[in-house]
């Protein structure tokens, strides 16, 4: 998978960038003055104890190792240097910029770029390699803050402990793969030993019950379904109650994508949540849509509410921001991914996976 490429290049070419910057400082850098060499003649001294120390237990590794990876020698330290604001504005820039092409939103972009002004501005260096890992360091813990904000859901348990049946109402709008998703849902629980029923809430799509009723089959899980046109919200009210009456341990609820107007989505979508009290609410976005996503989140956090994300299609070329908006502006979590087309296709959300992804 490679939807995060794109970030972890605007990662690594800003590091490229401050270590070449860096490697024509070292080498255009005037000697030190005379009362400063006498300051640093005592750390001199020491610097060359500990190198002795370290060089009779790392003796074979200097050896092999190549010229930069074993530094510059004693004198390394000459080179010391206070990071300014104005060295890295330029960089900053250009990270800027790749962050918000990469679906970043402006307010996290912001977050992730104070937080490492705060980290590089005023830091003494010595090699170019200092600066890359504080770099890393410094995006790394901004990314691991913003991702960890929200506890993540552990549905399985949170299932296995709750009364019977667990409802779960799935929307989002046309096409983001709210009904591929809960195919793949059901799968996974199944794969738990939990036992699911399926409500065909989407009496508004035409083709939407067959497309359910085959996964449904394959799968072979039973499914609640209403005629073209019917009322989504008892279609949901009589699935509940077969579950109810069959000992069944968890409801899924299919919703429409769309309707005549954005209205009349969002009011039916109340009266289905009105009916069905829900356990949770799941919201399906399209990570393809990039920042759109993050919109079509906020619109629905004003109109009906939800707990957890699935992000959808993050098999195909994504960019990956759109994790990290979630997150930090709504806290709200992305508890699984779709990663591809068939049921065995979604995973949960791990932020050390998507940390991992980005720095690898
Ligand atoms: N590559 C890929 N395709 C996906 C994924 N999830 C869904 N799809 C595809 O996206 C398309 C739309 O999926 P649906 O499940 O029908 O979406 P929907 O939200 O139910 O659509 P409406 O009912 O029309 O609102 C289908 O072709 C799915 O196979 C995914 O994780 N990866
Ligand atoms: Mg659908």
């Amino acid at each position: 998978m490679n939807c995060f490429d794109k970030l972890k290049k605007a990662f690594s070419s800003f590091a490229d960038k401050i270590k070449g910057e860096n490697k024509e400082r070292a080498t255009s850098e005037e000697k030190p003055e005379k009362a400063e060499l006498q300051q640093i003649v005592p750390q001199i001294e020491e610097k060359k104890e500990e190198q002795a120390e370290g060089s009779k237990r790392n003796d074979e590794v200097n050896v092999s190792q190549p010229e930069e990876k074993r530094g510059l020698g004693i004198f390394d330290f000459l080179r010391y240097r206070e990071i300014k604001e104005s060295d890295i504005e330029e960089l900053i820039e250009e990270l800027r910029y790749q962050l918000l092409e990469s679906d970043v939103s402006f307010e996290v972009t912001e977050k992730i770029l104070n937080d490492l002004k705060n980290n590089l501005v005023g830091k003494k260096i010595r090699r170019s390699d200092d600066i890359e890992k504080i770099t890393k360091e410094s995006l790394k813990k901004s990314i691991e803050e913003i991702l960890t904000k929200n506890k993540p859901i552990d549905i399985v348990s949170e299932i296995k402990k709750s009364q019977k049946p667990y409802v779960i109402v799935f929307f989002g709008i046309n096409g983001v793969g709210k009904t591929t998703t809960i195919a793949k849902f059901a799968y996974l629980l199944k794969k738990s030993g939990i036992n699911t029923i399926i409500a065909a809430s989407d009496t508004f799509r035409a083709a939407a019950q067959e497309q359910l009723t085959i996964h449904a089959n394959n799968l072979g899980i039973p499914i609640i379904k209403g005629k073209y046109g019917a009322d989504p919200a008892s279609v949901a009210f009589d699935a509940i109650q077969a579950a109810k009456s069959r000992g069944i341990d968890v409801v899924l609820i299919d919703t429409a994508g769309r309707m005549h107007t954005d209205s009349d989505l969002v009011n039916e979508l109340k009266r289905i949540l009105r009916i069905t009290k829900p356990n949770l609410r799941i919201l399906i976005l399209d990570s393809l849509s990039g920042n759109d996503a993050l919109e079509q989140a906020k619109y629905f956090e004003n109109n009906v509410g939800f707990d957890l994300v699935i992000l959808t299609k993050v098999d195909a070329d994504v960019k990956g921001g759109i994790a990290l908006s979630l997150a930090y502006e709504l806290s709200k979590p992305v508890g699984y991914l779709g990663i591809g087309q068939t049921y065995d296709d979604l995973i949960p959300f791990d932020a050390n996976w998507f940390i991992n992804k980005i720095f690898e």
